[in-house]
C-alpha cells in the first residue's frame, strides 16, 4: 500500500498530529510531524506549510477547519493510537475540501504496510521520509514555552541495532543512525541561544551507543561553558572500563548531567533472557551504583505482566526495584508497568497466540482501543489472556504503589515524605497493590488535581 510520494503535486501543504489518547501530550516534541514538515518546506518548491500538532494547540479543531480551506495536500502523521483521532479529521477534508489530497505516514503504516488503508486516503507512506534539519520555524509555542520553562530537547540519533522482543525495533529493519555531529552542535547551540533552557533532554534512543559524539557533545558544553544540566537515555551494558567509565563519568558530572534514563525492565534474568535485552542484573545494579557515586540520576524503567513471567519471577524485579530505591534518592522508578501489546516488537506476535485480535485494515483501528481486551491505550482496566483475572487487577496498580511509595518517600518534601512511608510500608513492602487507600489517592490525583502521575 505504499505510493510514492508525489512532490511536484504539492505546493500549499498542510501537515497535522494528532492526540493520541483523551489527554493531550501537551508540551512533548512530536519528532515525525516535525521531520515531515521540515521537509517538505525545503524539498517542494515554493511550499507554503502550516504545521498543526493537536497535543499543543488550544482550538486546535478551529485551526485545523480554517487552514484546511486553501490547502492542496494534507499530510497525517500517525502512530496506531491516533487513528481513533486522525480519521474524524480526514473524514472532514473529503468532506468539505474533496480536492486536496490527502496522505498519511508514520510508524504505523512501517509498521502494517499491507493493510489497505480506503478510500478516504490518496497515497499511505510506509517508509521514513529524509530527515533533515529540524526547522525551529514549526516548533510550537506550547513547546516554545516548555523549552524555556522546563527541559528543551535535541535529537542526537534515531533507531537502535539492537533487538528487545518488546520493543518496535525488534521488528523493522532498522540499525542506529548517529545524527551529524555538526547538525547536533548547532541545534544545541540554537536552542541555548534561543531558549536558555534549564535542562536538555538528547533525544535518543542509546545517547552512548555512539561513544566518539557522545565525547563530543560533553566537550562542547565544557568548552562552552554551558551552564544547563542535561539527561539522556542510556543502555545499562555501557557502564565499564572502557565506554562510561570513572573518568567519563567525572566529567559527564562537571558538564551538568543531571539523569540518565535506564531500561531495566525486569529483576530476573530469564525475564531479561526473554526479552532479549542483552543485559544482566549484575550491569543494571552496576550501572545505577555508578551514577549515584558520581551524583548522577538514575531513571530505571521496568515491566511487568509479561506472558510467561512468573509469580516468582515478578517477585525478583519487586526486590532489584527495592535494592535500586535504597541506593539513595538520586534513584527514580518508573513502572513497573504492566506489559501493553502495542503493536511492534515480537512478543506483540506472541500474545495472538492467546487468541488476541488485531485489526487488518487501517480503519478498522480506529475503535480498536475502546473497549477491547487490551484496555485502553494507557491501559487503565486490561484483561489480558496471560494473566489472571487477579493479576490483570492487581499488577496494573504497581507502578502507582512504586511511584508514590517509593519515589515520594524519597522526596525532600515533608508532605510527600509522609505519604510515601505509608505506601511504601503499608503497601509496597507487602505487595499489596490495591486497597481503598490507593484507591481513593489516586482518585483525587487525577480528578481533582487532574495529574497524570
Ligand atoms: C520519541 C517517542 C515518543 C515521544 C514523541 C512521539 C512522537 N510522535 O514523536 C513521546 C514521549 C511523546 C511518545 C509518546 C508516546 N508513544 Co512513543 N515513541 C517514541 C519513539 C521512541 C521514537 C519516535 C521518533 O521520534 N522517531 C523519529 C521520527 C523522526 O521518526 P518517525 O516518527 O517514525 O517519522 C518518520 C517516518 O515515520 C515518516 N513519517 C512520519 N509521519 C509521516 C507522515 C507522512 C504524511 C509521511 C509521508 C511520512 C511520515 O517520516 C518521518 C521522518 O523520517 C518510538 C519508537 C520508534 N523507534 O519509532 C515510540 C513509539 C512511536 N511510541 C509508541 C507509543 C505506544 C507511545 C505512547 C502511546 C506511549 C504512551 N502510552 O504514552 C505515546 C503516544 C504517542 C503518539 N503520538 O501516538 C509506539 C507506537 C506503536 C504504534 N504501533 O504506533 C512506538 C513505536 C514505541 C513502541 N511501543 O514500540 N513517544
Ligand atoms: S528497548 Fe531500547 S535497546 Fe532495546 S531495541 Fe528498543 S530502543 Fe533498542
Amino acid at each position: 500500500m505504499a505510493e510514492e510520494l508525489d512532490l511536484s503535486k504539492m505546493r500549499r501543504i498542510l501537515v497535522v498530529n494528532s492526540r493520541s489518547g483523551p489527554a493531550k501530550l501537551s508540551g512533548q516534541v512530536m519528532w515525525g510531524a516535525w521531520a515531515v514538515a521540515s521537509y517538505l518546506k525545503t524539498a517542494v518548491k515554493d511550499a507554503d506549510v502550516v504545521y498543526l500538532d493537536e497535543n499543543n494547540e488550544d482550538d486546535f479543531f478551529a485551526k485545523f477547519a480554517e487552514a484546511v480551506k486553501d490547502r492542496d495536500t494534507a499530510c497525517f502523521s500517525v502512530t496506531s493510537m491516533q487513528i481513533k483521532h486522525t480519521l474524524p479529521l480526514i473524514r472532514y477534508v473529503k468532506e468539505k475540501h474533496p480536492g486536496a489530497r490527502v496522505i498519511t505516514g508514520g510508524i504505523h503504516h512501517i509498521l502494517f504496510p499491507e493493510q489497505p488503508h480506503g478510500a478516504l486516503i490518496d497515497a499511505a507512506a510506509s517508509y521514513e521520509l529524509p530527515r533533515g534539519s529540524f526547522l525551529y520555524e514549526f516548533l510550537p509555542k506550547k513547546v516554545r514555552e516548555t523549552y524555556r520553562r522546563e527541559r528543551a530537547q535535541v535529537l542526537t540519533g534515531f533507531n537502535c541495532s539492537f533487538k528487545c522482543a518488546f520493543c518496535v525495533n525488534s521488528v523493522r529493519n532498522c540499525r542506529y543512525e548517529a545524527r551529524p555531529l555538526p547538525e547536533i552542535l548547532a541545534d544545541l547551540d540554537y536552542v541555548v541561544k534561543e531558549f536558555d533552557p534549564p535542562l536538555v533532554y538528547f533525544r535518543d534512543e542509546d545517547f552512548f551507543f555512539d561513544m566518539e559524539k557522545a565525547k563530543a557533545v560533553i566537550a562542547h558544553i565544557l568548552e562552552r561553558g554551558y551552564r544547563f544540566k542535561w539527561e539522556a537515555t542510556s543502555r545499562v551494558t555501557n557502564f565499564n572500563d572502557t565506554r562510561i567509565n570513572d573518568a567519563l563519568l567525572e566529567r559527564m558530572a562537571g558538564s551538568g548531567c543531571m539523569q540518565l534514563r535506564f531500561g531495566v525492565e525486569s529483576g530476573s534474568q530469564k525475564t531479561l533472557n526473554y526479552l532479549r535485552k542483552g543485559q544482566t542484573v549484575a550491569q543494571i545494579k552496576r550501572a545505577v551504583a555508578q551514577c549515584v557515586k558520581y551524583g548522577i540520576g538514575a531513571n530505571c524503567s521496568l515491566l511487568t505482566g509479561l506472558p510467561g513471567e512468573t509469580p516468582a519471577d515478578r517477585e525478583e524485579t519487586f526486590r532489584l526495584i527495592t535494592e535500586l530505591h535504597e541506593m539513595g534518592p538520586l534513584v527514580v522508578i518508573l513502572g513497573p508497568q504492566v506489559y501493553r501489546p502495542y503493536p511492534g516488537g515480537t512478543i506483540y506476535e506472541e500474545v495472538k497466540k492467546y487468541g488476541l485480535k488485531f485489526p487488518s485494515s487501517f480503519g478498522e483501528w480506529e475503535n480498536f482501543y475502546d473497549n477491547n481486551p487490551t484496555g485502553s491505550v494507557f491501559d487503565e482496566d486490561p484483561s489480558y489472556p496471560w494473566l489472571s483475572a487477579e493479576e490483570n487487577k492487581y499488577l496494573p496498580r504497581a507502578w502507582e504503589v512504586a511511584h508514590y511509595g517509593l519515589n515520594w518517600s524519597a522526596s525532600g518534601n515533608p508532605v510527600k515524605k509522609l505519604i510515601g512511608f505509608w505506601f511504601k510500608h503499608a503497601h509496597w513492602n507487602k505487595r499489596w497493590f490495591g486497597g481503598p487507600d490507593l484507591a481513593l489517592f489516586m482518585l483525587i490525583r487525577k480528578r481533582l488535581l487532574k495529574s497524570g502521575i
